[in-house]
């Protein structure tokens, strides 16, 4: 039997993309998409689908010697704003799921895996401008502090181990297919669909926060780069820090606008604003583009362009 790949949580925001993509390179019988339930049914009818919950390690475990998965891409997570509101089943989730398939290679069942980490591994004692690869981490939000440990296991699991983990700290992710939840940056999607809608956004997050930003197809690219690259290349085994662009709701707007001039926006930040302050506002990814060559193509103005163009063709 050719050797499988499988992704756990494949219809969320990243999966989703993630399992088309891996479909296209490696056909689509052999990329498993599963998740806990069958929420997004354009992912579930468009190839293998299994329900799969990312607790369970036997079921994981199952599925993959039935199957002869031989790389895992583990996207399940609760994210920045739902952890806040139930932490223990953040951390349930986000570590538990990491050991199953940690152990998994361990035990050489599996042979890879990709697991993402994100900015939120950084906290507010954290240099906020270029923040760099090694330094001041310590997180204040449950997500943060769950990727921050999980990061520590990807290293020791490999230094001890040999296993073959490699992770990127996603910043927020800009997309148009599937709507990302519970996450921080969720705003920066969430204001396409509404300046289409109803041509005005009200955003939880103040005028001058300024995040790190990427758009889907970047974060894709730097996913399969990753994992296609040399073993010997990956010379961090924690996670890389991975930069496109950053900017503030007040610019994204300004962007839309040149698109939309009657878009208008107001601002009226929630608990979610104390997650972002607690985050750089733009990253160092030098080890990444020196490793691995990873380099991003798309600005603020070509995903403004792509997001309103894409969105538009559906509503339409
Ligand atoms: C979130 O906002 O929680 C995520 C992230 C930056 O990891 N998008």
């Amino acid at each position: 039997m050719t050797s499988k790949i499988l992704i756990i949580g494949a219809c969320g925001q990243i999966g989703s993309e993630l399992t088309h993509k891996l479909r296209d390179i490696y056909g689509v019988d052999n990329v498993i998409a599963s998740d806990i339930n069958t929420r997004n049914l354009e992912l579930v009818n468009s190839g293998p689908f299994v329900i799969l919950d990312a607790k369970n390690f036997n079921a994981i475990k199952d599925c993959c010697i039935n199957n002869n998965v031989k790389t895992v891409y583990l996207m399940a997570a609760l994210l920045s704003a739902t952890g806040e509101k139930y932490p223990m089943e953040a951390w349930d989730l986000n570590m538990n799921s990491l050991f199953h398939v940690l152990n998994l290679a361990k035990t050489k069942i599996i042979d890879k895996i990709f697991w993402p980490s994100s900015i939120a591994v950084f906290g507010p004692t954290t240099p906020k401008e270029n923040t760099e690869q090694r330094t001041i981490m310590e997180p204040s939000t449950v997500y943060g502090i769950t990727k921050q440990v999980g990061e520590r296991w990807c290293q020791y699991y490999h230094e001890k181990y040999g296993v073959d983990v490699r992770s990127i700290r996603y910043p927020g992710i800009i997309s148009w297919k599937t709507l990302p939840g519970g996450g921080t940056t969720d705003y920066a999607v969430e204001i396409y669909h509404e300046a289409l809608k109803n041509k005005t956004y009200e955003c939880f997050l103040s005028e001058e926060t300024e995040l790190p930003m990427m758009f889907m197809d970047d974060a894709i690219k730097a996913t399969v780069d990753i994992m296609q690259a040399d073993t010997d290349a990956i010379k961090i085994r924690s996670s890389y820090n991975l930069s496109a662009i950053s900017f503030t709701p007040k610019e994204i707007a300004a962007s839309i606008q040149k698109v939309i001039p009657e878009f208008t926006i107001s601002y009226k930040p929630d608990y979610r604003q104390d997650i972002a302050d607690s985050w750089p506002k733009s990253i160092n990814d030098t080890p990444a583009r020196e490793d691995w060559n990873w380099k991003h193509e798309f600005s603020l103005q070509d995903i403004t362009k792509e997001m309103l163009t894409q969105l538009g063709k559906n509503n339409g």
